[in-house]
């Protein structure tokens, strides 16, 4: 902490801009009231006093900020580099106050002005430069790698629109444009001084140099420049302040002064409109790609703008290239910046003049890469016409490492074409296609899924002929969330009581939890458990009420699944299981049923029909159920507009019961299944990505397990299902269909669901018939656990206890040690 001494009255103040102290807290904050919102405390609204405080924890980040950089400079530190389309940072107010550890000491600052500090947070816009999963795990690891101390840096995109606004109108999803920066953003700091150029379009043209040597160039037809945007990333309880680098378009000129001057008014802003479209708004879609052009033009443009970055600021402290990777570690986050392989060898050898053999040594040896996803329609492949019009010379290096890579194989495996067609960069057919994982594949020296059963499908399935070639190359990084976001600040009272019993060391190492096991027979420490989960109830039912006007009650199951719409997270199972519990009360309505409120989240992309269609049939289902006084209310269901990360603080720390019951073998890893056991939810759930990790750690005893196996997935399709088998024979299963079908949740109407009947008797893609039985089954077994209270406390806690292999400490520790090879520093302040 810095403090000045002002002599002329002998007196010690701290700084007003790095001091901790609640008195300079406070007056830097009424200072930042006055000073940069420009108001008095009688006029100043909510936002300003947000603003203002946002401000007063900004000055205490910048001053760490900078010593971490300086630290890194002087000490030529090897960096990670985070290359991702999508950082889902969720607010930062709450976040940076939880990381600086001065929480409470705020908390009561504001209080002594007559605020809420709560109601301040609620201010700051959500920045929801991200879709799901993939962004949000990004944001999770830039948390971890700065309270873990690494030099790192994530580098993205400066979206102007961030994932839309979602309405729920008459039943259906509906789209608002996201405009977070409407009112600035006080977290970053625009740095146009460190602006980089990115070309594209045009031509290439072979030359020779002075040398003799024969070359490459690159004639673009347009350049745009890229602006970057630091946000500080504060570790958990250290000096480490690492940034995120997110890139802005701009036009090279703002204006062309020759049109404008011959008096063509729209060609003089035409080039502008056009180059900041690359960063306006961000591609809605999780787990599929877009295929447009400005998709691509968005992803290189990020990668080259990075890469530049990261070449300019090595030779700053380097004399040379030749150590790159020895200074610099790029993680690939999914295929998006995939292009970095192409780029980094274009940086080499046309702007370096490196040659080709050594060029490829480094980048392979810097790049490694993460996949996402086995849905096969979800891996990247972008044209080679529109590859060339866009980026002319790096589909040159593309098709020449392709060809270098392809003449190895046929070494290694001579006659052997089918390998060479199973692994060649470039797809045939009617039209050429860059296989954009193939291309990370290639250029990186490791290759990771995200859990365990996704990394042994990458390599028997996905990418079984790279796993044939490189074995050594494949590595399993179960993904984890952080602890400080995920607990600590959405859940205040458990962390309280948690720390009370173990100390304050688990957020910084998760396996101290397991000291709560010890407690588990205490009933004291149960009673608390239990009430604390009831009060995060009661607030979120508060919320509910107040947005729905829907009541619920807080004695019922919550029974919650947020997340992406997706057929293959079967949301729709969930509705088939509610349904049947509705026949059941229809047909008796003094059936003993144990209370529950289903609880639904997310958002569909706005070209994906069915998973729309998803969201109108929960909510008609809604409408329905909720209504009918047959019911009781002993039944709810309840779909939560726009789900978010702030929304998912409140929702994980309240949930009983978590949904991950996709079919297995098609989600990748999972990380909201994390969040919620953390908290205390218990799940239910397939044999899919981390939810087999969970459960291990959790105990089967502690895990409600339904559903095919993925082998049982393959099998069954491989010999032929027919969905329509199980509506035949299990007439509970075909009352539920038929209410679906016979329109009684649409007035009527037989139509509107018509396509998911369909789809549900007639494909079934995604298993929902043949797991319905065991999924039913399965809840009823919830519900009989619910009854015995004592009985699920005990699992509650002891799923908390357990999830410490889930903190994203871990998995970045493996990264660390296994892929990147990179080492803590120490960032002193003074
Ligand atoms: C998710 N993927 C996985 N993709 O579905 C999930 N895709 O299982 C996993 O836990 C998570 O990644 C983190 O590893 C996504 O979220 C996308 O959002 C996405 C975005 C653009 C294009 C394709």
């Amino acid at each position: 902490m810095v403090e000045t001494t002002i002599s002329k009255n002998n007196l010690k103040v701290e700084d007003d801009r790095t001091g901790m102290s609640p008195e300079t807290l406070k007056q830097a904050f009424l200072d930042n009231l006055f000073y940069i919102q420009g108001v008095n405390q009688n006029k100043a609204s909510k936002y300003d006093y947000y603003v203002a405080l946002a401000y007063t924890i900004r000055d205490r980040l910048l001053h760490r900020f900078l010593k971490t950089l300086e630290t890194y400079r002087e000490n030529n530190s090897k960096t990670v580099c985070y290359l991702s389309a999508e950082f889902l940072m969720g607010r930062h107010l709450g976040n940076n106050l939880v990381n600086l550890d001065i929480y409470h000491e705020v908390e009561q600052v504001i209080k002594e002005l007559d605020l809420d500090l709560e109601e301040l947070l609620e201010q700051e816009p959500d920045p929801g430069l991200g879709n799901g999963g993939l962004g949000r795990l990004a944001a999770c690891f830039l948390d971890s790698l700065a309270s873990l101390e690494i030099p790192a840096i994530g580098y993205g995109i400066r979206y102007e629109f961030g994932i839309f606004h979602q309405l729920i109108r008459d039943g259906w999803q509906a789209e608002v444009p996201d405009n977070w920066l409407r009112f600035g953003n006080p977290w970053e700091i625009a740095r146009p001084n460190e602006t980089i150029e990115v070309k594209l379009g045009g031509y290439t043209q072979p030359y020779c140099d002075s040398k003799g040597n024969c070359r490459v160039s690159w004639i673009p037809d347009r350049t745009v420049v890229a602006i970057p945007h630091d946000t500080p990333v504060p570790g958990f309880k250290t000096n480490t302040v690492n940034p995120l680098r997110l890139w802005k378009a701009e036009a090279s000129e703002e204006f062309n002064f020759e049109a404008f001057n011959a008096g063509n008014y729209d060609r003089a802003v035409e080039e502008k409109i056009n180059s900041e479209t690359i960063s306006k708004v961000l591609y809605p879609n999780d787990n599929t790609p877009a295929g447009r052009e400005l998709r691509l033009a968005q992803q290189y443009f990020f990668v080259s703008a990075s890469l530049q970055d990261l070449v300019k600021r090595h030779l700053g402290r380097n004399q040379t290239l030749d150590n790159f990777h020895e200074k610099v570690a790029i993680q690939l986050n999914d295929t998006h910046p995939a292009v970095a392989v192409a780029e980094l060898m274009r940086l080499f050898v046309d702007e370096h003049a490196m040659d080709w053999d050594k060029s490829w040594y480094i980048t392979q040896k810097t790049l490694a890469y993460t996949n996402h996803t086995l849905l096969p329609e979800a891996l990247e492949k972008w044209s080679v016409s529109l590859f060339k019009k866009l980026l002319p010379r790096h589909l040159e290096i593309i098709f020449e490492i392709n060809h270098r890579f392809l003449e190895d194989v046929r070494t290694w495996y001579p006659d052997n074409e089918e390998l060479l067609e199973q692994v060649s960069l470039i797809e045939e057919g009617s039209e050429q296609k860059v296989r954009m994982a193939h291309l990370a594949c290639v250029g990186s020296h490791a290759i990771n899924g995200v859990a365990a059963l996704h990394t042994e499908l990458l390599q028997k399935e996905t990418l079984r002929a790279f796993a044939f070639l490189w074995p050594e190359k494949f590595y399993n990084k179960t993904n984890g969330v952080t602890p400080r976001r995920w607990i600590l600040l959405s859940n205040p009272e458990l962390s309280k009581l948690i720390t009370e019993k173990v100390g304050d060391g688990w957020l910084k190492d998760l396996t101290m939890m397991q000291g709560l096991e010890k407690y588990v027979d205490d009933k004291d420490f149960c009673d608390r458990w239990r009430s604390i989960k009831r009060v995060n109830k009661q607030r979120l039912a508060e919320y509910i009420f107040r947005k729905q006007g829907i009541e619920i009650n807080v004695d019922s199951i919550f029974d919650v699944q947020v997340k992406r719409i997706h057929e293959y997270k079967r949301q729709h199972l969930a509705v088939l299981n509610i349904i049947a519990l509705y026949n059941k009360i229809k047909e008796n309505p003094d059936v003993e049923v144990v209370p529950r409120t289903f609880i639904f989240g997310g958002k569909a992309a706005p070209g994906y029909f069915m998973a729309k269609l998803v969201i109108k049939l929960i909510n008609s289902v809604a409408d329905v159920v909720n209504k009918d006084p047959d019911v009781r209310g002993r039944i709810k269901v309840v779909f939560l507009p726009n789900f978010n990360v702030s929304l998912g603080q409140r929702i994980y720390p309240a949930a009983d019961l978590s949904e991950q019951i996709s079919t297995a073998g098609k989600e990748a890893s999972g990380t909201g299944n994390m969040k919620f056991a953390m908290n205390g939810s218990l799940t239910i759930g397939t044999l899919d990505g981390a939810n087999i990790e969970i459960r291990q750690e959790a105990g089967a005893e502690n895990f409600f397990l339904f559903g095919l196996t993925a082998e049982e997935v393959s099998e069954y399709k491989a010999n032929g299902y027919n969905p329509m088998d199980y509506y035949e024979e299990n007439p509970e299963l075909a009352q539920v269909v038929n209410r679906i079908r016979d329109g009684y949740f649409s007035h009527g109407n037989r139509d509107l669901f018509k396509p998911i009947v369909d789809y549900l008797l007639y494909n079934d893609q995604y298993m929902l018939m043949a797991d319905f039985a065991a999924y039913v089954d399965c809840q009823n077994k919830v519900a009989e656990a619910y009854k015995d209270q004592e009985k699920w406390t005990r699992m509650s806690i002891l799923n908390s206890a357990r999830m410490a292999k889930f903190s994203s400490d871990r998995t970045i520790r493996e990264y660390c040690k296994e892929i990147w090879d990179v080492d803590a520093v120490n960032v002193e302040l003074k």
